[in-house]
C-alpha cells in the first residue's frame, strides 16, 4: 500500500454503509481518517471505527478535497449530484448506484474478472459498483466463459430483502411478527406482502416487460466479461429472506462442459467456494452459507438433459457483502496499491 488515505462513507447509516464501515475494518484497509456521511435526518449520530466514536455528518456540507477515497451508497440521486462533485475536487469515487454504470467511460468493475479496466477511472474519478445479482454470477460464470464460451445464460433469482436497504429488512420483520400474530398485514415498502410470499418484480418495469433488475443483469454481465455477444435472459424474484441473494443458473456454452471440468474450473476460481455434493443439505443456501461471508459459494453443478452444452448451477452469496460493500472495498484495495497517492 502507498501509506493512508483518507475516506468519506456516503450513506454510511444504511444497510450497505454500515457494512462498508465494518468491512474497512475488517480488513485493515489503510484509513487515516474516515468520515461518515449521510442526509441531514442521521446526521449527529455516531458510528464506531476501530474503537473510537465519529459523529456522522452532512454529505451537502462535506468537502470532498478531504478525502482521496469515497464509497458511496445512498441511492441514485444522491450519486448523481454528489459523486461528480467529489470527483472534481480529486477523491476517487466507488459508487454502489446504478447512475453511472452503463457510461461508457466509467469502469464496472468486479476484480476477480475485471480489474483491468480500473485505469479508465481517471476520466471521471468515478468507477461503478455492479449490481449485486450481477456481480455473484460473473465470479462464478466467467472462469466457465474463459474455459468454454458462454453463449447464452436463463437466470431466475431469489433475492433477499437487505438489498433494498434497512427499510424493507423493519418491513419483512414487521409483516412476520404481525402474519405469526394474527393481525393483518400492511404492504409497505414493496406494493405486496412480502412476508411468506414471493415477488417477481424489483425495481421498475422497462418497455419490453422486463424489470430494470433483470436488464441490469443482461447490460451488466455484458460489460464486465466484455462481450456483447452473451445473451442474458433474467427473472428476478423478492423472496422473505433477509440477508444472501440465490440465483437458479442455466448456461449454453460453445465448448461442451462437462460436470467434472466445471467444478475443477471453479474449485480453482478466486472468490468461489464449491459446496456440491449430491445428498441432504450439500448444497450452499442463502441464510445458512453466504450471510456474513464473502464468498461467492456454488453448488447443483448438473448437466442439463435438455440440452447437449447445457449446464445448470446454484449460485448463492452475501447481497450486501460481496454484492456491494466489499466488492467496492475490494475495489478500494486495488486503487490504494497501484492508483492512487495518499494522504499528504
Ligand atoms: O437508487 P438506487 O441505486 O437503486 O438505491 C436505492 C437504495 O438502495 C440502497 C440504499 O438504501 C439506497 O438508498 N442501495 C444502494 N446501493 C445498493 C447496493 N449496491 C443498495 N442496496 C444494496 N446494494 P439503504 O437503506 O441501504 O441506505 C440508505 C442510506 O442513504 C442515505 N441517504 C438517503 N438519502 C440521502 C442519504 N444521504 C445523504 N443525502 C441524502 N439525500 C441514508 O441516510 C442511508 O444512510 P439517512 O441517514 O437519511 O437514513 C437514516 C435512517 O433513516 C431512515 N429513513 C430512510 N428514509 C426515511 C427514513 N426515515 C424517515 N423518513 C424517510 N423517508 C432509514 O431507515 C435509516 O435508518
Ligand atoms: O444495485 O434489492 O442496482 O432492491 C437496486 C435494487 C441493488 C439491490 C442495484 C434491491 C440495486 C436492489
Amino acid at each position: 500500500m502507498n501509506g493512508l488515505f483518507d475516506v468519506a462513507v456516503v450513506g454510511a447509516t444504511g444497510a450497505v454503509g454500515k457494512e462498508m464501515i465494518s468491512i474497512l475494518q475488517e480488513r485493515d484497509f489503510p484509513v487515516r481518517d474516515i468520515y461518515p456521511l449521510a442526509s441531514p435526518r442521521s446526521a449527529g449520530s455516531e458510528i464506531e471505527f476501530r474503537g473510537k466514536t465519529r459523529t456522522v455528518t452532512r454529505l451537502d456540507e462535506f468537502d470532498f478535497s478531504k478525502t482521496q477515497i469515497a464509497l458511496f451508497s445512498a441511492g441514485g440521486s444522491v450519486s448523481a449530484e454528489y459523486a461528480p462533485k467529489a470527483g472534481k475536487a480529486g477523491c476517487v469515487v466507488i459508487d454502489n448506484s446504478s447512475h453511472f454504470r452503463y457510461e461508457p467511460d466509467i469502469p464496472l468493475v468486479v476484480p476477480e474478472v475485471n480489474a483491468y479496466t480500473l485505469d479508465l477511472h481517471t476520466k471521471r474519478n468515478i468507477i461503478a459498483n455492479p449490481n449485486c445479482s450481477t456481480i455473484q454470477m460473473v465470479v462464478a460464470l466467467y472462469p466457465l466463459h474463459v474455459a468454454a464460451g458462454i453463449e447464452r445464460i436463463n437466470v431466475a433469482t431469489y433475492q433477499s430483502v437487505s438489498g433494498t436497504g434497512g427499510k424493507a429488512i423493519d418491513a419483512l420483520e414487521r409483516q412476520t411478527a404481525d402474519l405469526m400474530n394474527g393481525r393483518p398485514v400492511e404492504p409497505s415498502v414493496y406494493p405486496k406482502q412480502i412476508a411468506f410470499n414471493a415477488l417477481p418484480h424489483i425495481d421498475v418495469f422497462m418497455d419490453n416487460g422486463y424489470t430494470k433488475e433483470e436488464m441490469k443483469m443482461v447490460w451488466e454481465t455484458r460489460k464486465i466479461m466484455g462481450d456483447d455477444s452473451i445473451l442474458v435472459n433474467p427473472t428476478a424474484v423478492r423472496i422473505p429472506v433477509f440477508y444472501g441473494h440465490s440465483e437458479a443458473v442455466h448456461i449454453e456454452t460453445a465448448k461442451k462442459l462437462g460436470v467434472d471440468e466445471a467444478r475443477e474450473i471453479l474449485r480453482a476460481a478466486p472468490g468461489v467456494v464449491v459446496m456440491d455434493e449430491r445428498e441432504d443439505g450439500g448444497y450452499p443456501t442463502a441464510a445458512i452459507e453466504s450471510a456474513g461471508s464473502d464468498e461467492v459459494f456454488v453448488g447443483r453443478i448438473r448437466e442439463d438433459i435438455t440440452h447437449p452444452k447445457g449446464l445448470n448451477l446454484w449460485i448463492v452469496s452475501d447481497n450486501l457483502r460481496k454484492g456491494a460493500a466489499l466488492n467496492s472495498v475490494q475495489i478500494a484495495e486495488i486503487l490504494a496499491k497501484t492508483h492512487l497517492s495518499a494522504a499528504a
